[in-house]
């Protein structure tokens, strides 16, 4: 079975509590695990983004908030593994090689994050890097990768491809802090490029495009690949 690694946003998933997206994702992992071995790791949002501000006024330094980051991104993805029930392994990988050891059971695997410095996208790519996974899809609130950040630069330019090279020199020109939100961290670009691992941006608000990108072959969002 070929190997899928998700990077699931926080944001995507549980954009609130209270309008959450995870009864659609499990319906959609459900019918895509039976055809690929899936990895889920799954981001902090906005919630995240919430405590680690609190931590900063409170003079916390960043390292330490990026650990409240970290025990969110758990949070999120276990409220995802329990309610996936029996498909999923009944806990939330802490580290890399339980995330293999969990896999033995042919079960969908979660994992949050994993140390400071670094955000969810690291993690899935280090992830990707361990299992030799055959693709790494990042669902994200953008369709694509761009040239600049789309929200705030009207006259970015989405690609359809490029080369890990060119993601590095995109994401070089982002911040790094607690809780940053970039395309794709600058860690994860380079394990993507150092592994060749190709990796999948796609607008995941709607999760009927995971679906439409693995069990019916469409091609949308932006592909890196050496
Ligand atoms: N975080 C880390 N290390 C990880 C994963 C996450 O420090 O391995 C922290 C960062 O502060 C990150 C936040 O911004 O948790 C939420 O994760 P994400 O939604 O940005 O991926």
């Amino acid at each position: 079975m070929k190997k899928i690694v998700l990077s699931l946003g926080g944001s995507i998933l549980v954009p609130s509590l209270e309008s959450n997206k995870i009864e659609n994702y499990r319906d959609v992992l459900k019918e895509i695990s039976s055809k690929y071995q899936i990895f889920v790791v799954i981001g902090g949002g906005g919630e995240a983004r919430r405590y680690i501000g609190a931590a900063r006024s409170l003079g916390i330094d960043e390292a330490t908030s990026d650990e409240l980051g970290i025990l969110i991104t758990r949070i999120n993805a276990s409220l995802l593994c329990w309610a996936l029930g029996d498909l999923a392994y009944p806990a939330v990988a802490e580290n890399y090689t339980d995330a293999l050891k969990y896999a033995e059971s042919g079960k969908i695997v979660l994992m949050g994050g994993v140390t400071p410095g670094q955000t969810t996208d690291a993690v899935s790519a280090v992830l990707a890097e361990r299992l030799r996974a055959d693709l790494l899809i990042n669902l994200t609130s953008i369709d694509g990768i761009y040239s600049k950040d789309p929200k705030n630069n009207k006259d970015a330019v989405k690609f359809d491809s490029i080369t890990p090279e060119k993601l590095i020199d995109i994401v070089s020109a982002g911040t790094m802090g607690a809780g940053s939100n970039n395309v794709i961290d600058l860690v994860a670009a380079k394990i993507i490029q150092r592994s060749r691992i190709p990796l999948l941006v796609i607008d995941g608000k709607d999760p009927e495009n995971l679906k439409n990108v693995l069990l019916k072959g469409k091609l949308f969002g932006s592909v890196v690949i050496a």
